[in-house]
């Protein structure tokens, strides 16, 4: 069995993104790998987070990673602050890691936008702690979207160095699982750019909570062009919300772009819409409803989250303390 890790920002509302591209390929996971899965509430405080509002978010979105289909009795579930090891291991990794490869990161200049200097130092190193969060439990195979493939490629670099520098083969390779044909899903406004929770338009994505309405009609809405749905995916070229609304049926109803096209391509894009907006409706409705179940017990999330963040300790305490030997701190009892 190999360790899987995973996480999710508690940001906002996890998106059809998240869930297309990261949550839901999590679930089969748990039942043949050894999986730990963490709402990443330190990542989401490298941009402003109104306080009480993250409490509410970490809540929702453990939630959220339950009624997707994650077990807290198959998996190892939890909040990250609450195992301290993944803030040591980071510090460590700052240290290892060169300004020149952090330099390169498209999400720090994608987030950060125009005004870098005003950036937290926090959203700078982000992918250090990404990387610490994943050598902490020497885990090897990492299930995300598309848009981490490249702070994954830094966290290999990271372990690998350290390995180099003090002449031990103590960090494994990571590999990087990305599947599926929904691995970047597109904001519903613009098929270039990826969906998002933190986008400030909530017409751009689909939130695992909208109601049946609420999609209906942001589907309805989303951006398309005059002509006809092609008959191949060759048809896709310079058509990119084309190409995300029809990757999005095909994911949702398990299938290829392909074949959503054998059964729809030559259709315009409005009855289309409607049968993407049913699918969903379909397919989202019974996580919605299970969410809303969770969130009115949250005591009895708050002691999963805890019993989750104590197995995850268990594991991560021993390789901190190995990393913290070997850099060559002195051992604190
Ligand atoms: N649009 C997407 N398509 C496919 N996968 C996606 N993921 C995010 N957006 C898409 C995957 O979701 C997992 C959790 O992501 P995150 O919350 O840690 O951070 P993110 O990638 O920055 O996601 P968001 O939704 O865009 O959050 P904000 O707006 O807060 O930055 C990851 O595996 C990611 O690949």
């Amino acid at each position: 069995m190999s360790r899987v890790f995973s996480g999710i920002q508690p940001s906002g509302v996890p998106t059809l993104g998240n869930y297309l591209g990261a949550i839901r390929n999590w679930v089969p996971l748990q039942d043949t790998q050894e999986a730990i899965y963490c709402v990443v509430d330190m990542h989401a405080i490298t941009v402003w987070q109104d306080p009480a509002e993250l409490r509410r978010q970490t809540r929702e979105m453990a939630a959220a990673l339950i009624a997707c289909g994650l077990d807290p009795k198959r998996c190892i579930l939890f909040v990250q602050s609450h195992v301290r090891a993944h803030a040591e291991l980071a510090w460590i990794f700052n240290c290892v890691a060169r300004l020149g490869w952090l330099n390169r990161m498209t999400q720090f200049k994608d987030k950060a936008g125009k005004n870098q200097e005003a950036s937290s130092a926090g959203l700078y190193v982000y992918p250090n702690l990404m990387a610490a969060d994943i050598h902490v439990y020497h885990a090897t195979k990492v299930p995300v979207g598309d848009d981490q493939k490249q702070h994954l490629e830094l966290a290999n670099d990271i372990g690998q160095k350290f390995n180099h520098d003090y002449g031990v083969d103590f960090f494994p390779t990571i590999e990087p699982l990305i599947q599926g044909v929904a691995a970047r899903v597109m904001s519903l406004r613009d098929g270039t750019k990826k969906m998002s929770k933190s986008d400030p338009s909530d017409q751009s994505r689909i939130n695992l909570t909208d109601d049946a309405d609420t999609i209906a009609l942001k589907i309805r809405r989303a951006k398309t062009d005059p002509e006809p749905l092609p008959e191949h995916q060759s048809g896709f070229e310079n058509r990119p919300e084309a190409r995300n609304l029809v990757g999005i049926l095909a994911a949702i109803t398990g299938t290829l772009p392909e074949n959503v096209l054998r059964e729809h391509g030559g259709q315009g894009f409005g009855a289309f819409k409607n049968t993407l907006a049913d699918a969903l409706v379909a397919h989202l409705s019974p996580i919605a409803a299970e969410m809303t179940r969770l969130l009115e017990d949250p005591a009895a999330l708050d002691a999963a989250l805890r019993i989750g963040a104590d197995r995850a300790s268990e594991i991560a305490e021993p390789i901190v303390a190995k990393a913290r030997d070997i850099v060559g701190f002195l051992p604190s009892r």
